[in-house]
């Protein structure tokens, strides 16, 4: 069972989390929903196309992009959580910085979806007493400078051992463990070598907490003709086969056809 603020999810199917940005720049859908009317109706249709969750972000985490301060996250995020607070998902916050995460959960947010796995100072303090489900995601370096050379060991090893110390601060912070749900971060200081290891290892990765997958037209895993974003069915097919290895939850920008492929997928895993 996943404790997510107003929600219980019980996890017996996989949850899709629909994505909202509320940036002018994010990895694939060019700053069309920063207008926050825009970004509310779009949030909308995510709902209708059956999702769980509704992950609103204000700053682009795309490789290269520019930080943004609080006081200009949350102008683009707040108006965003009020306006899809009583749609029937989940909300879940996208941020990486305490006072963003501390505001949300005052404005309804159900989650926190932390890139930075809660490392900020404060992060662990900002969630601690709420009710709110919390992602921890693996990310090596920062957003502006993390695709340019990703080096690992074993990059597995290094992941669930990082992903496994999280889990253990939020818990000495005093967050329950059925709050937690750990991700691997694809396309977060990796290679397409790193994300394919990372693919393969999710099911080790779904012993340490439910596993939430982001590989939604992320163009990770090389091949597709050379093109730099993958589109619908290569995110459906991800999706999929992330599913048939465990994870819990997807987070998508397509959000029917994953609904759709997911129902199938779950119930061809036979359990
Ligand atoms: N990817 C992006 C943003 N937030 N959060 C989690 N937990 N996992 C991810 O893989 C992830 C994320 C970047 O994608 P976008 O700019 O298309 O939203």
């Amino acid at each position: 069972m996943l404790i997510c603020g107003r929600f219980d999810f019980a996890l017996e199917r996989p949850l899709v989390m629909g994505i909202v940005n509320a940036t002018p720049d994010s990895f694939s859908d060019g700053g069309r929903h920063a207008d926050p009317a825009r970004a509310i109706a779009h949030g909308l249709r995510l709902r209708e196309a059956g999702a769980d969750i509704l992950d609103i972000g204000g700053e682009s985490t795309r490789p290269g992009a520019a930080p943004v301060d609080a006081a200009e996250e949350l102008r683009r995020v707040l108006p965003v959580i009020e306006g899809l607070r009583d749609c029937g998902a989940a909300l879940s916050i996208d941020s990486m910085k305490p006072g963003v995460m501390a505001a949300a959960l005052v404005a309804g947010a159900d989650m926190v979806n932390d890139v930075n796995a809660l490392r900020a100072p404060g992060a662990l303090d900002a969630v601690a007493n709420a009710r709110c489900a919390v992602c921890l995601m693996h990310m090596q370096g920062t957003p502006a400078t993390m695709q340019q050379a990703p080096r690992y060991d074993d990059v597995v090893a290094e992941v669930r051992d990082f992903l496994r110390a999280r889990i253990d601060a939020a818990r000495a912070a005093g967050i329950a463990p059925a709050r937690l749900v750990c991700d691997p971060g694809f396309g977060f200081g990796k290679t397409s070598a790193h994300n394919r290891a990372l693919f393969q290892a999710l099911p080790q990765l779904a012993e340490l907490a439910p596993v939430l997958v982001g590989l939604s037209r992320k163009s990770l895993f090389g091949g597709s003709g050379g093109r730099p974003v993958a589109g619908a069915a290569a995110s459906v097919a991800a999706a999929a086969l992330a599913v048939a290895r465990g994870a819990a939850i997807v987070r998508a920008h397509d959000v029917a056809e994953t609904v759709e492929a997911l129902a199938v997928a779950h119930r061809l895993r036979g359990r």
